[in-house]
């Protein structure tokens, strides 16, 4: 029997060999972060390992994938969910970029602690919206709607292997055999020729349109590898002649701890894929969405640290607006050590970020009673803090990530009211609840200090 988690460990690392056979400068990519993890290791000691270990960093992946249709997004969603995988988190990218980007999305992910550590394999999955006219008139959303309801991107026969998968939690060797080979086979760049006009049609509204809706199958638009130090990885990549986008995305390099997500990417590739022309003819073009994205994690931070995190997003924002040219990586650099607390133990007394706490082994045993608080507990050597790491995304990253990449910035119609998709509509199209990232953190911060009060004899009173 293969339980979920293997069969979540083996998804990933198949589809990273599929992916590595595409896109070959995935490979580079896979090998220059492990020579930085490497480098970092071997510099920094058992630090390197505080916001998860080796193991989990060098074999953590997430996967970027995009779908048309309520009915679509919900065969991923029983998918993901053979692989103890729950919808993460709503991200509006329609709001978040400034060109067109018609799509709203979650992440799939394993949400325990235990999971976690086996494999946290992620999977950010994003659905057109066709019904928001500031993207389509009504001609071209009924055009599209029906090109969508004509196509099936994934085979009933692996459907219904996950099903089994999810229902048992675990598949005999056979059968996890095949829904391993379906599942990846389902999300591989397909071969049939794509229809230009309609390709075309859709690219003037929005390339990711286009990518979505142009076709008849998916497949997965990025893999991203997890690095420990993204500056360096990006000078590595730029000195091997590879073109990045501009930035990182994400909190600066700075001082302090490791905060939230920082991600970059290698341009879009040009691709060849077989066209149709509308006489019939079959072609060989070439197109330009998958990229090459690469990631650093650090912790993750409680609704009062990312609303810190966006008002200095703003920050920076508006010194940029005053002062053309500024380097924003410096000005960001600045803002950051003006405003966050630059140790883990201020970030933690001052509600910031989450920890999970353990009771410490070099405890004083002189007879005192503990204190209440945990900010106490921590301050007087009693209990331990451990990073959470932050699991999900960021819309703004998102969005820049998306944008950097587009070939054409598409058009959007903003005297037009956009379409209402929200968290509990993106429930209603999954079939399951979207859950909210910051009640898991919490949960698994509550869970902890419960342990602690319990060993500590402090029961009730650490709230
Ligand atoms: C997803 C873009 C966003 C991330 O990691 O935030 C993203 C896509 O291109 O489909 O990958
Ligand atoms: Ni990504």
């Amino acid at each position: 029997m293969i339980s979920q988690w293997q069969l979540r460990a083996a998804f990933a690392a198949r589809l990273s060999d599929m992916y590595g056979r595409e896109v070959p400068a995935y490979t580079t990519l896979v090998d220059v972060s492990r020579r930085v993890n490497e480098d970092v290791l071997r510099a920094r000691g058992a630090d390197a390992e505080r916001l998860g270990s080796v193991g989990r960093v060098t074999a953590e992946r997430h996967g970027a994938i995009r779908v048309g249709t309520p009915g679509e997004l919900g065969q991923v969603a029983r998918i993901f969910g053979a692989l103890g995988m729950c919808p993460v988190g709503f991200y509006d990218l329609r709001e978040a970029a400034a060109s067109a980007v018609p799509v709203v999305s979650t992440a799939f992910r394993p949400v325990e602690g235990e999971e976690l550590a086996r494999n946290p394999f992620r999977v950010f999955t994003s659905l057109l919206t066709p019904a928001d006219p500031r993207f389509f008139d009504a001609d071209l959303r009924a055009r599209l709607e029906t090109f969508l309801a004509g196509r099936e991107l994934f085979p009933p026969e692996l459907l219904a292997l996950a099903d089994r998968a999810a229902a048992g939690r675990e598949l005999p060797d056979d059968d996890a055999e095949r829904f391993l080979h379906l599942a990846v086979a389902a999300f591989e760049l397909s071969t049939e020729p794509v229809d230009k006009a309609w390709y075309a049609t859709l690219e003037r509204v929005s390339a990711v349109a286009a990518d979505i809706g142009g076709v008849r199958s998916t497949h997965i638009n990025h893999l991203t590898p997890r690095v420990l130090d993204i500056d360096e990885l990006y000078r590595r990549m730029a000195d091997r002649g590879i073109e990045m986008i501009d930035t990182i995305q994400g909190p600066p390099d700075w001082q302090g701890p490791d905060l939230l997500l920082r991600q970059t990417s290698f341009r879009a590739l040009a691709e060849p894929r077989a066209m149709r022309t509308p006489d019939g003819t079959v072609t060989s073009g070439a197109l330009r969405v998958r990229f090459g994205e690469v990631e650093a994690r650090g912790i993750a931070v409680t609704r009062n640290g990312r609303a810190l995190y966006d008002r200095l997003l703003d920050l920076v924002d508006q010194q940029a607006a005053r002062h053309p040219g500024l380097d924003r990586a410096a000005c960001a650099r600045t803002v950051w050590a003006a405003h966050v607390p630059a140790t883990e133990r201020e970030l933690a007394a001052q509600g910031l970020a989450y920890f999970t706490y353990q009771v410490a082994s070099d405890r004083p045993r002189d007879g005192r009673r503990p204190p209440a608080g945990i900010a106490e507990l921590l301050r007087q050597g009693w209990v331990r803090a451990e990073p959470l790491v932050y699991e999900d995304f960021l819309p703004r990253s998102a969005a820049g990530i998306f944008q950097s990449n587009l070939s054409g910035e598409g058009s959007r119609n903003d005297e037009q009211e956009g379409a209402a998709y929200d968290s509990g509509w993106l429930s209603g199209a999954l079939g399951r609840d979207v859950l909210d990232p910051y009640a898991l953190y919490e949960q698994q911060q509550n869970r902890s200090i419960a342990q602690v009060a319990r060993e500590l004899g402090l029961d009730g009173e650490l709230g």
